[in-house]
C-alpha cells in the first residue's frame, strides 16, 4: 500500500464530514460510563478487578519515588479510558485514511496547541505512543542504517533509545558514546572532540540518570560545529522546562522528544516538539517538522491511540496553567530537600547533589547493592530503583546505585518537609539494611512501614479518593 504525504497540521480544515449530530438523550457520558464499567468488570471478571484494585492500593500506601513516574490526575485517566478508544484513525488532523475522524481531528488539534503554548514550541505532534517511539521515528527520519549518531552512554545515564547496544538505536546505527567527567557531569569539551572526531550525523542530549541541568545552547553549537542534527530527550525534565526551572532545548535543538507519563504527570505516551527549526528543510522532502510527521506516520507507526491523545490534551492544559508552576516548584524543592537530608545522612550522591527532581544515591563503600537496597525499602514500601551509577562495574541487574525522584511526592503535596522525612525513611531503612550486613531486620521494616502509611494517609493520591 502506498501512501501519501499527509498534509501538514496547520493545513485548512473542511476536509472531513462533520458528525451526524451532537449529545442527545442516546449519547452515553464518555466518562461517567466508567463507574458502570468498573461494576461490569467486577461481576464478570473478578479476577482482573481484584487484581485492578489491589494497584490502586498498593499505589495510594506507598511512597513512590522512581524517577521516572509521576501519578497522573484522575481526569487524565478517564480520557484515556474514553470513547476515544474505539476510534481507528490513521494520519492527521484534516487528513485521515478512515471516516470518523472530525471530533478525533478537533481534539488532536488541541492537543497539538496545547503542547505549542506549553513549551512555546512552533510545532507538535501528539501521536507517539512513547518517549521511545518519539526517539526512534526522528533516529529513522535523521539517520540511514549504518549512519553514525552519539549519545550518553548508558551506563552514564543515557537511554536505550540514545544508541545502547540493546537497542534498535545501537544496533542499526554506527552509535558513538559520551561519558561523563570523573564528578559525573557532562563534559562538554569531550563531546565536542568526539563529535569533530566522528561528524555523527544526530547528536543526542538528555538523559535517564542525570541529576544536572543541561546546557542545550551548548550541545547546538557543538552540533552545528560537527554539521550535527540535535535531538534532546527531555522525557525526565520536561515539566521543570515548561515551568521555566530549567533551560529549554526547544530553540536550540533541531528536535525535541518527551514522554509525557512522567514530569508532565499524563498517559503513557510522547511528544515530539519542534522550535525554530520547524520550517527548515527536512533531510528529504519538506520541512524538517513534516519530515517529523511522516516518522511517526507512516513510517513508524499505524493507527494513533486517540485516546491517548485526548488524556495528553488534558495533561498538557494543566502544564500550561498556574498550579502546575507551584508543583513543579515544589517538586524541585523536594529534591533538593532529599538530597541534601541524604547527605547530612552521610550517603554519597552523584554530582553530590540535583538540580532537577532526581537524586542518585552511589552505593560504592557501602557494603550494599542497587538490587539489595530497592528490595529492601520496597517491604517497607518505598518505592525506588536501582541504578548504576557512573564508573559502576556491577551487572546491570545488581549495579551500586539508587535513583530516587520526587515527581509523586509533590503530586501528593509534599514540601520540603515531608520530602525530607522521605529521605529520613530511606537513609533509616538503608542504615539499618547495613547493620543487618544485608539483610533488613523485621523490627526496622515494620517501623519503616508504619511511617510509609501513616505519610501516605496524611498525603493520598490527589483526587483518587474523592
Ligand atoms: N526511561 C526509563 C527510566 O528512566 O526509568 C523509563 O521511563
Amino acid at each position: 500500500m502506498t501512501f501519501t504525504l499527509p498534509a501538514p497540521v496547520d493545513a485548512p480544515p473542511g476536509d472531513h464530514v462533520a458528525p451526524p449530530a451532537g449529545p442527545g438523550p442516546h449519547t452515553p457520558d464518555p466518562i461517567a460510563f466508567a463507574g458502570r464499567a468498573a461494576a461490569r468488570l467486577r461481576h464478570t471478571d473478578a479476577t482482573l478487578y481484584d487484581l485492578l484494585n489491589r494497584e490502586a492500593a498498593r499505589q495510594n500506601n506507598t511512597l513512590m519515588m522512581v524517577a521516572a513516574s509521576s501519578v497522573a490526575d484522575p481526569s487524565v485517566l478517564a480520557c484515556g479510558g474514553s470513547t476515544l478508544g474505539n476510534l481507528t484513525a490513521e494520519g492527521y488532523p484534516g487528513a485521515r485514511y478512515h471516516a470518523g475522524c472530525g471530533v478525533a481531528d478537533e481534539i488532536e488539534r488541541l492537543a497539538i496547541e496545547r503542547a505549542r503554548t506549553a513549551f512555546g514550541a512552533r510545532d507538535a505532534i501528539v501521536q507517539p505512543h512513547s518517549g521511545s517511539s518519539a526517539n526512534l521515528a526522528v533516529l529513522t527520519a535523521l539517520l540511514s542504517p549504518g549512519d553514525t549518531l552519539l549519545g550518553l552512554d548508558l551506563d552514564c545515564g543515557g537511554h536505550l533509545t540514545h544508541g545502547s547496544p540493546a537497542s534498535v538505536s545501537g544496533r542499526y546505527y554506527n552509535a558513538k558514546g559520551y561519558r561523563l567527567t570523573s564528578e559525573g557531569l557532562l563534559d562538554y569539551d569531550q563531546i565536542r572532540e568526539l563529535a569533530l572526531a566522528h561528524r555523527p550525523k544526530l547528536i543526542v542530549c538528555g538523559a535517564s540518570a542525570y541529576p544536572r541541568s543541561i546546557d542545550f545552547a551548548r550541545f547546538r553549537e557543538i552540533a552545528d560545529e560537527a554539521n550535527a542534527y540535535l535531538l534532546a530527550d527531555i522525557s525526565h525534565i520536561a515539566g521543570l522546562v515548561a515551568a521555566g526551572l530549567h533551560p529549554s532545548p526547544v530553540d536550540h535543538a533541531h528536535i525535541t522528544t518527551t514522554s509525557t507519563y512522567k514530569q508532565l504527570y499524563g498517559p503513557r505516551g510522547g511528544l515530539i516538539l519542534l522550535g525554530r527549526d520547524a520550517r527548515r528543510a527536512g533531510p528529504e522532502r519538506g520541512t524538517l517538522a513534516a519530515t517529523m510527521r511522516r516518522a511517526v506516520f507512516p513510517f513508524t507507526q499505524g493507527t494513533p491511540d486517540l485516546a491517548s491523545v485526548a488524556a495528553k490534551a488534558r495533561a498538557l492544559h494543566y502544564v500550561a496553567g498556574p498550579e502546575f508552576a507551584e508543583l513543579a516548584r515544589r517538586l524541585a524543592d523536594g529534591a533538593q530537600a532529599i538530597a541534601g537530608r541524604l547527605v547530612q545522612r552521610g550517603m554519597r550522591l552523584v554530582t553530590g547533589g540535583t538540580d532537577t527532581h532526581m537524586v542518585l544515591i552511589d552505593l560504592r563503600g557501602t557494603g550494599l547493592t542497587g538490587d539489595i537496597a530497592e528490595e529492601a525499602l520496597e517491604s517497607c514500601g518505598i518505592i525506588v530503583n536501582r541504578n548504576r551509577v557512573p564508573g559502576d562495574m556491577t551487572p546491570v541487574r545488581t549495579t551500586s546505585g539508587l535513583r530516587l525522584g520526587s515527581n509523586t511526592l509533590a503530586a501528593r503535596g509534599m514540601d520540603r518537609t515531608a520530602a525530607a522525612v522521605c529521605a529520613d525513611l530511606v537513609a533509616d531503612v538503608l542504615d539499618a539494611l547495613r547493620a543487618g550486613a544485608g539483610v533488613l531486620p523485621e523490627a526496622a521494616r515494620v517501623a519503616a512501614r508504619a511511617r510509609v502509611v501513616e505519610l501516605c494517609a496524611r498525603h493520598p493520591l490527589p483526587g483518587y479518593l474523592s
